[in-house]
């Protein structure tokens, strides 16, 4: 039986053994909501259903579903060599995909460490971080700053930073200890329905300087901030805003950590929003669109200073970290060709030239009921709803349910719809996603 046949015919028992993540399981169960095939701006249901893919999966499908290119290449690599220790080991596709890395990185950002995903990515930058710390002698720099309602993956490190609060409190007792909070940025009084970088905020900035004042500098290893925040339902950085956070963090040598994995390969209109923003940090991670999210993947990537100091003590292992699938050959080989695509395809600035229109089409939903806010980036635009009087997210909730019944995937957070098309996008799909929008929220 095909995988879409045999989808279209799960029973309720069938869907019992899969623990789901971050999905309310025994909803989802009772009236489950599957996908079978993609390609290209779409997904199909297993009954045939078309759905256009308006998050490009889960932000991460950047080059659009079903790229032939990425197939051929990882066919290729597992029939020349499956899988090869990573520890002591090398093959040539990790030294390729890490020079293609560099290549579209911010200047001075020149070193790549591999992981499996975001939430790998930050907790290996975290620890590259205080043990760059340690290795110049510097060894009581071990808080790090996060920033409420940030999102920072699942393991221990990037929940410990976390600042979405249900993700956090079943362990609340058990996670990393020195971790404090710059504020967020929302502030729908002021910046309500903005294009672009909303006007005000900046100020924000300096709530660094009081917690900087709060800890001492020589306390605190580094800020590890989204540039613009995802998961939490699209936070746009005030107008000048991470320029201040990067002067601040100079002036008290505190690393500067951007969380791009949502941000990164294209999504802003720029390879990274660091260059979007003209605002360099000291660490990158990334992940999602690194291999077109075809295999897992993630990378963390390192200034030279960073690096170099880890190469001044003696011989031996530098960094006592790295995972069994660190460069796995057929990520490498899946990132290569996305890569590849990336620069032949000119996707990595593809949301620049689309940017406007994108965001005349989102604001075009202005007057819709409930609409208390538009907002948009690059390729990214989120939706927020006065929510319903005791029932946080049902609002958005249903207009999830509403698109995809009508073939419109988008992702939900709280009374937020977050859009994230992939970078291949056309004006008739943006014309789409907002024409079902408008049909969905004139129907509520
Ligand atoms: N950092 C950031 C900024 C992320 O957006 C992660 C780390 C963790 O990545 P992994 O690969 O471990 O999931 C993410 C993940 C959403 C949504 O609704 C976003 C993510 C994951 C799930 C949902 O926007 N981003």
């Amino acid at each position: 039986m095909s995988p879409t046949a045999a989808a279209a015919s799960l029973s309720r028992a069938d869907l019992e053994a899969y623990w789901m993540p971050f999905t309310p399981n025994r909803q989802f169960k009772s009236r489950p909501r599957l996908l079978g095939k993609s390609s290209g701006m779409h997904y199909w249901t297993p009954d045939g259903r078309q759905i256009l893919d308006a998050v490009a999966g889960l932000w991460c499908v950047n080059a659009g579903h079903g790229r032939r290119e990425i197939t051929e290449a990882v066919a290729h690599q597992l029939e020349t060599m499956d899988f090869a220790p990573p520890f002591q080991m090398a093959h040539p596709a990790a030294f390729a995909l890490a020079n293609a890395v560099v290549k579209i990185a911010p200047a001075g950002l020149d070193h790549v460490f591999f992981t499996n995903s975001g939430s790998e990515s930050v907790d290996t930058a975290l620890k590259i971080a205080l043990a760059y710390h340690r290795m110049r002698g510097d060894a009581s720099r071990t808080k790090i700053i996060s920033r409420d309602r940030g999102y920072h993956g699942v393991n221990m490190g990037g929940t410990s930073i976390g600042g979405i609060a249900p993700n956090r409190k079943a362990w609340s007792a058990s996670l990393m200890p020195g971790v404090d909070y710059l504020p967020h940025t929302h502030d729908l009084k002021a910046n309500a329905f903005s294009r672009g970088e909303p006007e005000h905020g900046r100020n924000l900035a300096d709530e660094l300087e009081k917690l900087v004042m709060l800890h001492d500098a020589s306390t605190i290893a580094a800020v590890i901030i989204e540039p613009i925040a995802g998961s939490t339902g699209v936070l746009i950085p005030p107008h000048g805003y991470l320029n201040r956070i990067r002067e601040i963090c100079d002036k008290h040598k505190l690393l500067l950590i951007f969380d791009e994995v949502i941000t990164g390969f294209g999504r802003t209109g720029s390879p990274f929003a660091a260059q979007e923003f003209g605002v360099t940090p000291d660490i990158i991670t990334g992940a999602k669109g690194l291999t077109n999210g075809c295999v897992p993947m993630g990378c963390v990537i390192v200034s030279k200073t960073i690096h170099d100091a880890f190469m001044q003590g003696p011989d031996g292992i530098e960094l006592f970290h790295g995972y069994t699938y660190s460069a796995h050959p057929v990520a490498c080989a899946a990132g290569l060709a996305t890569l590849g695509i990336y620069e032949k395809e000119g996707l990595l600035t593809r949301a620049k030239s689309l940017a406007r229109y994108w965001e005349d089409a989102a604001h075009s939903l202005k007057g819709a009921p409930n609409l208390i806010d538009i907002r948009n980036y690059g390729l990214i635009a989120a939706l927020e709803f006065e929510p319903i009087p005791g029932k946080p997210g049902a609002r958005a909730f249903e207009v999830y349910l509403k698109c995809f019944e009508k073939g419109l995937l988008v992702r939900q957070t709280g009374d937020i719809l977050a859009l994230s098309p992939p970078l291949i996008v056309e004006r008739t799909h943006i014309d789409q996603i907002f024409g079902m929008l408008a049909e969905v929220l004139k129907s509520l």
